[in-house]
């Protein structure tokens, strides 16, 4: 590639970057589904889980786990040529939630990622972004050995609006997450054009 021009000689684009959170309850699986897609190496701020936190730190179900993220995960995915998305995976845990606001800042949406055995821990996250009128989707990560439930019972579950999407997952793999983070910026673009709408007339 010539310096400054694209292949086939068109101009080169900007591309338009946007930033969306990955959030949801502790262990479901959000520094693994940035790693998964990102094309730098991903800043992670993970900290080993020790003894001491045993009683808040509650690994039922990802037993494997060892370490837990304090700060915030980053990555960045080229979904077009011309779109790029930053990602910001939050803390899972409550007692880091203060950092939610200075990462939501800005962006243009949310995945709500979520574990069915452990359903409930994902709450907070969608009250949140609900209140704060940020768009989202709820993932759920598929864990090997849980049980797989409709999407029409998640929603159920979480009790959330028709208008907001629920899609299976897989945060390890690539494709499975490209699809999700395509998923958030179209309903994020949708949720946009209908509120601008709902505002002028
Ligand atoms: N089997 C399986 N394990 C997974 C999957 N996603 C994550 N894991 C494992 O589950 C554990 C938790 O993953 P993390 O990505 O650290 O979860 P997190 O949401 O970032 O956790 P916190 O930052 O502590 O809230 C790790 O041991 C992962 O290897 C999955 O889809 N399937
Ligand atoms: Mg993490």
């Amino acid at each position: 590639m010539i310096f400054g021009r694209s292949e086939r000689g068109k101009p080169p684009v900007e591309p338009v970057t946007l930033k969306i959170l990955v959030a949801g309850g502790f262990g479901v699986g959000k520094t693994t589904l940035v790693a998964a897609v990102s094309e730098i190496r991903p800043l992670r701020t993970e900290e080993y889980l020790t003894e001491a936190g045993r009683p808040v730190d509650d690994t039922t179900g990802v037993e494997a786990k060892h370490t837990t993220t304090v700060a915030m995960d980053f990555g960045r995915i080229t979904l077009r040529e011309d779109l790029v998305l930053y990602l910001f995976g939050t803390p899972g845990q409550e007692r880091f939630w203060f950092m939610w606001d200075e990462l939501s800042e800005g962006s243009l949406g949310a995945v709500v990622l979520a574990d069915t055995r452990r359903l409930e821990d994902c709450f907070a996250a969608v009250d949140y972004f609900e209140r704060r009128s940020i768009p989202f989707l709820v993932a759920v990560n598929c864990f090997e050995g849980s049980d797989r439930y409709p999407e029409e019972d998640v929603r159920q579950a979480l009790d959330l609006d028709d208008g907001i999407p629920v899609v299976l997952c897989d945060a390890r793999d690539r494709r499975s997450v490209r699809d999700v983070l395509v998923g958030v910026v179209q309903h994020a673009m949708d949720y946009g054009a209908e509120h601008r709408e709902a505002v002028t007339t």
